[in-house]
């Protein structure tokens, strides 16, 4: 088949600088300096491992027998199971093939600079050692292990910046609904468990924010809370109230809490305001869901990727283990591709922002004096507009780099590019100026 060419509009690519400084996320007295240094490293990493991981493992998404449908990490309110009747799951839960160092490799061989593991999900089950309840790892499993603990030892080794995801909502806990205040008083306690204990956090995820019980101030009033333990903690939007669309449609809802927004399931048309990350699952859900075989292909995830990066956002791709502590070879596969991938092109991508152009067929990174053309296509030319003067162009993936032949005139650039396409998925061609 002829390779076209094709005539690429500029786009409104905006340095993330720029953008960064219009953020509306802010902490008391931090301006927008701090704020930036704050946030650089998260902005560096681009793309993280996101886990869930708990006894909802064990049913992984069937109960008596039955497929339920939506995400597995939802079958005890899905399915409507009493808590009586879903705590004997922890007591399954035995996932004697964890290997937290794995993991952490998993994560760093895939590119992956960040996790987000869910210290507690909804069912209220905690990873980790609390001593304020017994609903958790240590005294209701047969595994016996602190395993945010062990991941927050094994991340940092492995180069992977730690953090948490933890749920507002909480079906298993009484006061939830009819003693709210005490509730978010447990809630504090195990958020200073954590926050104390674990060593310094990445990023804090929260969720569950749209329950009816929780509002804008007392979502300000925790992230004073948990900024008070760990200052530097990048924390998204769900610690406060996002707006009601925007929680239940899964948009981007509009809010001012937290230092970004996150979209899920789902990557923006264009360039937000504030910081943001989309998480993803590979296949319908968070958590391992046994007959849920609707994996997405590495190509899809890596568009994904370069889209997020060239509307400065990030990409925090989802594992699902199984209750033995497995993550599925299908995602291990596809991280390993990812990984292959990253490694050849990872310039495009971390640190990088928007670049100046877009189309159906491409998006553009920016970091420098370099742009990064992500191609979905492999034409025979490219042409784009173009307005600064172009020294160099080259394919990235290319260990020699050999210069492009390339033209500029009135502010378009065409590039003559090889004829072998240097990727299955995204091609990437590097254009310094
Ligand atoms: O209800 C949760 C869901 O289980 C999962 O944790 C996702 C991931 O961000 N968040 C909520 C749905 O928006």
């Amino acid at each position: 088949m002829k390779r076209r060419q094709f005539l690429i509009s500029a786009g409104a690519g905006l340095s993330a600088m720029a953008l960064s400084g219009s953020s509306l996320a802010r902490l008391p007295g931090e301006n927008r300096e701090a704020f930036d240094a704050r946030m650089a490293w998260w902005r560096e990493a681009r793309f993280g491992m996101f886990i869930h991981w708990g006894p909802s493992s064990v049913a992984s998404g069937r109960w008596k027998g039955k497929t339920i449908p939506g995400p597995s990490e939802w079958i005890m309110n899905t399915a409507k199971i009493p808590v009586a009747e879903y705590e004997p799951l922890a007591g399954q839960f035995n996932p004697v093939k964890f290997d937290p160092a794995a993991w952490a490799q998993v994560a760093r061989d895939a590119g992956m600079k960040y996790m987000v593991f869910t210290s507690k999900h909804h069912d209220g089950f905690c990873m980790f050692d609390s001593k304020l309840t017994d609903w958790d790892i240590m005294d209701r499993t047969p595994f016996k292990r602190d395993v945010v603990k062990e991941l927050s030892q094994a991340c940092p080794k492995a180069g992977v910046r730690f953090g948490i995801y933890h749920s507002i909502l909480d079906w298993h806990h009484p006061d939830q609904k009819a003693r709210f205040p005490r509730y978010i008083n447990y809630m504090k306690g195990q958020l200073k468990e954590l926050l104390t204990g674990y060593g310094e956090f990445g990023s804090l995820f929260f969720d569950g924010d749209w329950i009816k019980q929780w509002n804008a101030e007392q979502g300000r009033e925790l992230e004073a809370y948990v900024r008070s333990f760990q200052p530097q903690v990048v924390i998204n939007n769900r610690v406060g109230k996002r707006s009601a669309l925007g929680a239940n449609l899964g948009i981007l809802g509009k809010s001012f809490s937290g230092d970004y927004d996150t979209p899920e399931n789902t990557i923006p048309k264009k360039v937000p305001r504030r910081d943001w990350e989309t998480c993803m699952t590979f296949n319908d859900s968070w958590g391992y869901k046994v007959d849920d075989h609707n994996w997405k292909p590495t190509g899809e995830l890596i568009g994904m990727l370069v889209e997020c990066v060239s509307l400065n956002g990030n990409f925090l791709l989802n594992v699902g283990p199984t209750a033995e502590g497995v993550i599925p070879e299908e995602s291990v596969t596809r991280l390993k591709e990812i990984g292959q991938w990253m490694g050849r092109n990872g310039e495009a991508i971390y640190g990088a922002g928007p670049g100046p152009v877009r189309s159906d067929k491409l998006c553009s990174t920016r970091k420098g004096q370099m742009v990064y053309m992500h191609l979905f296509d492999w034409p025979a030319q490219l042409s784009v507009k173009m307005k600064e003067r172009v020294k160099r162009a080259f394919v990235l993936s290319d260990p020699e780099k050999p210069g492009l032949e390339f033209q500029q005139a009135v502010g378009v650039l065409t590039i003559a590019l090889p004829s072998k396409r240097p990727e299955l998925s995204v091609s990437v061609v590097a254009v310094e100026s």
